[in-house]
């Protein structure tokens, strides 16, 4: 098996860090908790005139490379290599304000499962064109400028759970729905 994985929610917690350091810096402003959240972007949750705030976060230096891994992820991902010849980690860049997220996603990458995975980034705006046979993400919907070869198994978040159809993987039980011992 081929398989690919998304990084920001589902092995690093965007959403998680995004929250702790919206309500650090704006304590006075309301937050939406991630269980009420309705979508996917966190910019398109909160009201219009907080949009430059939101962004302000996750574009400033150090966000990408200080998210904490998600819990489970990292344990997991070093027995997945254990397991399969072909894993790649298939992230998407911040744009079109790059400058830190890209290089960002590389260090955080090399700091917390080294150089083997640093070799397998794949950094691209359509993960359609990818190859493989499972893709975990997500997000909810994955669209590009091709028809996916890859099954795309939901990691589970409260943002996603209106998606039915797909399965859907948590760090608790990636073994039994990837079947893999
Ligand atoms: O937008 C580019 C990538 O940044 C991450 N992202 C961005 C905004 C947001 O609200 N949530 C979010 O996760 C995603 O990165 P990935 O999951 O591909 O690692 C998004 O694709
Ligand atoms: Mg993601």
């Amino acid at each position: 098996m081929r398989l690919l994985i998304d990084m920001d929610g589902v092995i690093a917690d965007f959403e998680g860090d995004f929250l702790r350091r919206w309500k650090e810096t704006h304590p006075e402003k309301t937050h939406i908790p991630l269980e009420n959240r309705k979508g996917f972007y966190v910019r398109e949750q909160y009201p219009q005139e907080f949009s430059e705030f939101v962004q302000e976060i996750y574009h400033s230096p150090g966000f990408y490379q200080n998210l904490p891994p998600m819990p489970g992820a990292i344990e997991a991902l070093k027995e997945i290599k254990n397991s399969l010849n072909h894993v790649f980690l298939c992230t998407s860049p911040m744009l079109p304000k790059y400058e830190n997220c890209v290089l960002e996603k590389f260090h955080w990458v090399y700091e917390h499962l080294g150089t083997d995975w640093v070799n397998n980034i794949i950094l691209t705006r359509d993960k359609t064109v990818v190859k493989g046979d499972v893709l975990i993400d997500d997000k909810p919907d994955i669209k590009g400028s091709c028809i996916p070869e890859w099954e795309h198994v939901i990691y589970d978040q409260p943002y996603n759970r209106n998606i039915t159809g797909n399965r859907r993987l948590t760090w608790d039980n990636w073994k039994e729905v990837l079947n893999i011992q």
